[in-house]
């Protein structure tokens, strides 16, 4: 077989692989030692892709209601229900839903189909969810949506400074780069209200109050100011500043008010003043922190300005870099994918709606922007949007206040899903499903952070009846009348129209230009090495604004309230570092599964006691917009009064974990954008009497109880149970076959072994007071001849228990790193690696290690 050289499906980091298959569905995964996004370097969830490949759950076939149907039917169907909603309530009746997971080729042709074709800009896209804050920011700031950095300003930068990002957790190879560029001296700054582990590697740590980044960032701008900082020849010669923007700037920025607003320690925040004063060469990267918040753009803007008044872009290590969290979230930008722009970086201006459609000889253009995400689902709540084409993206779970969502979805007239998988929380809602070529059998191109276009090739056929979306949309284009116009045979085709597009009557006046690559063929296309558009943008001073200037934006603190009674906590919202999104692929990991294995409500140690919870019980956080049951950890790297959650958990793994039902659906003035971040809540203990498991082979249903949560095993299933009154129902779930049972009524104990010619096929542990044994030995043991001890949870002398699994790569467990580095004085990662392995693959965990070793150091000096 020969090697296959293509990108990473999951983050903004874009990095290289190389896949090797193996077989009909396996592959080798390794990262590419030439691909400039990571050298070689993979994460966690990069490395386990393969464990991702395989045809379970797969959506194969498109599908009419519950039936299958063919691709004719099918494709027939929606675009004759479109037609027929635009002919009856016009091109505003409609509207696509789409995705950062798209690639670029299949992101242009919707956009086309919709902004050209069916005449409205009701298009957008989970990126609305991610960062439009950023787009509107750069907008204000540049004249267009232009990341000024690179990855290699990393490597220059003496200073780096992360805001609102959880860099180890949720772009680790990037994160890698920041760390050897530290460990050669740089300094780290990590402005963020939770102690992550990227925060706890930091040189400073500013566990800001959640939401007071503007007054921060305004405060660090004013003492420039008073000490020099700010390069006035620089903004002279390059920058218009508002008449106002000086005089806004001053209000409340001395220390003291900054520091009270902020909640930080005023040393703390000289600290970071003196750090920024002393090292030019600074990079200021952000993401969700900063841009999902109702004063998101503001806060984007406060950053912008900061850098723009320091001269701190354009050169070197300076910049401020907004990081991009999907694998093509950049990709949808440059065709236009959000609702609130045209294509190719235009906006709505008249001129650019006509050049745009002429360059389509389009029918019917879109001269006003469309619906925003969350607008567009509460007009189809309404009953404003009366057909919707979802693709690439799962909104009953990832859009605010879900729960509506859900709602609208189940009250609109016609909802369409492309997805690869057969069973999604939004998939439910469809009347049609169309199933798409995933990751591994995909062809096209994708976007990084750093504006580096790379290749995603084909490393499958694609199985069954799946289509790539770029098919399927201009399969549906054609069948509305457009049969020129969506007459392309492969993603090339779409590559060079696209790429001729960002170059017609452009002159130079928007750096998105790939006019280098309209005659590319498609030999080349296939060979395409990646590369990076709009070089070092910004380099010469110049700027897209008519001016070629550009623009510092007056930004104010918004006021911060404090919170109700009946919601006194702020509840904060996230990723864990092994699983991506809503779990459709990750969920399908078992090594993935072990790093966190339940979705948990962190909580400070002192607030679990004012209120009554329990470390590692159950809770019921609620909001305004609804409520879902978490496991409680203590935290001390919440503060106090402020809660997280993960956003992964969907009725496909858990009655419970269900974060997308909480966030309110309050978004951001300029971009729409949702504040994910900070929604009033409360949090009130939920008393289970039993606590269980449940392990079989193969498939089985989700047992009913107050608390399920399906973990991802080698071929079978479990789930971490929790309920009231009696748990023998849970029985009914256990295959057939012949039962083993030891029952202790005192300690309310049962334990219900299920074996088939004496090998294991199921196992039911349920405890009202004891404890339950590890899983780690009876999933190995499914499938096995087993004897009775199989009972007893592990056999005398079996593996000890490790704790949760740290290292992936190497399955090494918590408990087995704090004993070596208690036993083995170990007091560097480097000590770690040499004496159990951990950490010498791909890295993801070294953050952890450290931790590790630094809340153990007591225990390896004591010896
Ligand atoms: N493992 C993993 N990696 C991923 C993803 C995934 O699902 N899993 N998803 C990808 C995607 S699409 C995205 S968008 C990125 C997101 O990547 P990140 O933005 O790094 O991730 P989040 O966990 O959403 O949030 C980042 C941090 O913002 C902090 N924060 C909350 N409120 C405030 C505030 O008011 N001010 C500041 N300064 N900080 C605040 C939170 O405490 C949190 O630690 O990750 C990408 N990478
Ligand atoms: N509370 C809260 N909510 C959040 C966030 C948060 O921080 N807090 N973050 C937000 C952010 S930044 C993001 S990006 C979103 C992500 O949220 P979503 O986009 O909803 O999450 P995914 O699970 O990535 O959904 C992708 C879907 O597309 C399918 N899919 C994968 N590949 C393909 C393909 O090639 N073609 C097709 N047609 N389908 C495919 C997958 O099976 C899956 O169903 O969540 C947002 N929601
Ligand atoms: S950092 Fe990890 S998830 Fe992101 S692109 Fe690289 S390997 Fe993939
Ligand atoms: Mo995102």
């Amino acid at each position: 077989m020969t090697p296959i050289r293509t990108t990473c499906a999951y983050c903004g980091v874009g990095c290289g692989i190389v896949a090797m298959r193996t077989g009909a569905r396996s592959v080798e995964i390794k990262g590419d030692p030439e691909h400039p996004a990571n050298a070689g370097k993979l994460c966690s969830k990069g490395t386990h892709l393969g464990e991702t490949v395989g045809l379970e759950g797969r959506l194969l076939f498109p599908v009419i209601g519950r039936k299958r149907a063919s691709w004719d039917k099918a494709l027939d169907l929606v675009a004759r229900r479109f037609r027929e909603t635009i002919a009856q309530h016009g091109p505003d009746s409609v509207a696509f839903y789409v995705s950062g997971q798209l690639l670029t080729e299949d992101y242009y042709v919707a956009n086309k189909l919709m902004k050209g074709f069916i005449g409205s800009a009701n298009i957008d896209t989970n990126s609305r969810l991610c960062m439009s804050s950023a787009v509107a920011g750069h907008n204000r700031a540049f004249g267009e949506d232009v990341v000024p950095a690179s990855y290699d300003d990393l490597d220059a930068a003496d200073l780096i400074v992360l805001v609102g990002s959880n860099t180890a957790w949720c772009h680790p190879v990037v994160y890698q780069r920041i760390r050897a560029r530290c460990d050669a001296g740089a300094k780290l700054v990590v402005i963020d209200p939770r102690r992550t582990e990227t925060a706890a590697e930091a040189d400073l740590h500013l566990a800001l109050r959640p939401g007071s980044d503007v007054a921060l960032m305004n405060g660090l701008l004013a003492h420039c100011r008073d000490e020099g900082l700010v390069d006035e020849d620089f903004l002279a010669a390059h920058v218009e500043t508002p008449a106002e923007f000086w005089e806004t700037l001053g209000e409340g920025s001395d220390l003291w008010s900054v520091a009270r607003i902020c909640d930080l320690a005023p040393a703390d925040l000289r600290r970071f003043y003196e750090l920024f004063a002393a090292h030019p060469r600074t990079v200021t990267m952000f993401s969700q922190g900063v841009n999902q918040s109702i004063r998101g753009t503001d806060q984007v803007n406060a950053i912008l300005n900061l850098h723009l008044a320091t001269a701190r872009i354009g050169k070197p290590g300076s910049a401020p870099f907004s990081i991009t969290g999907q694998p093509n979230a950049m990709g949808g930008r440059e065709v236009g994918g959000l609702a609130s722009s045209l294509a190719s970086h235009m906006d709505f201006a008249p001129d650019n709606v006509a050049r745009v459609g002429r360059f389509w000889a389009a029918p019917s253009m879109a001269c006003k922007p469309g619906l925003k995400a969350v607008d567009l689902f509460r007009a189809m709540g309404e009953g404003r949007i009366k057909a919707l084409w979802v693709m690439a993206t799962n909104p009953a779970v990832s859009m605010p206040d879900a729960g509506r969502v859900r709602e609208a979805l189940a009250a609109c007239p016609f909802v369409v899903v492309s997805d690869v998988m057969e069973d999604t929380d939004t998939g439910r809602f469809a009347h049609v499903r169309l199933p798409a070529a995933a990751w591994g059998e995909k062809d096209g191109t994708v976007t990084n952070s750093e504006r580096r276009v790379s290749r995603q090739r084909p490393i499958f056929a694609a199985p069954g009846e799946t289509r790539p979306d770029w098919w399927i949309v201009k399969e549906v284009g054609r069948r509305m009348g457009w049969r020129t116009a969506f007459a392309y045979d492969r993603p090339a085709d779409i590559f060079r129209e696209h790429a001729r597009l960002s170059a017609y009557q452009n002159d130079g006046v928007r750096l998105f230009d790939l006019g280098g690559k309209v005659a590319i063929g498609n030999h080349d296309y296939d060979a395409l090495e990646p590369f990076r558009w709009g070089g070092d943008a910004f380099a010469d001073g110049r700027f897209p604004t008519p001016s070629g200037k550009a623009r510092l934006v007056a930004v104010r603190q918004m006021d911060l309230q404090d919170p109700l009674p009946k919601w006194p906590l702020t509840l904060n919202t996230g990723r864990y570092r092994d699983q991506w999104h809503t779990m459709t692929r990750t969920g399908l990991s078992p090594k993935l599964a072990r790093h966190r294995e339940e979705p948990l409500v962190e909580v400070h140690p002192l607030d679990i006691e004012a209120l009554g919870l329990a470390d590692g019980g159950l809770a019921r956080v609620s909001t305004p917009q609804g409520e879902s049951i978490f496991r409680v950890a203590a935290s001390e790297g919440q503060r106090r009064g402020e809660i997280f959650t993960p956003i992964h958990w969907t009725d496909q793994q858990a009655a419970g974990g269900r974060t997308g039902l909480l966030p309110r659906p309050l978004t951001d003035p300029h971009s729409g954008q949702p504040g994910f971040k900070s929604t009033p809540a409360a949090i009130a203990q939920v008393p289970a009497e039993w606590r269980g498991f449940l392990l079989a082979g193969g498939e089985i249903e989700r047992p009913a109880c107050l608390w399920s949560v399906r973990v991802a095993v080698p071929s079978g299933s479990l789930y971490e149970l929790a309920g009231n009154g009696r748990s023998e129902a849970l029985e009914a779930l256990l295959p057939k076959g012949e039962r083993v049972e030891a029952i202790d009524h005192s300690r309310g104990t049962r334990r219900i072994a299920v074996m088939r010619e004496g090998k294991l096929v199921a196992a039911l542990f349920v405890t009202r007071t004891g404890l339950l044994p590890t899983r780690d030995w009876l999933i190995a043991q499914l499938g096995q001849a087993a004897g009775p001890t199989l009972l007893a949870g592990a056999p005398p002398g079996a593996r000890e228990d490790r704790g949760p699994i740290v290292c992936l790569c190497f399955d090494v467990g918590l408990k087995t790193i704090v004993k070596a580095i208690g036993s083995q004085q170990l007091t560097s990662v480097e000590a770690v690696g040499a004496a159990l392995s951990a950490g010498t693959n791909c890295g993801s965990c070294r953050p952890a290690i450290r931790q590790l070793i630094e809340e153990n150091r007591s225990q390896a000096h004591a010896g």
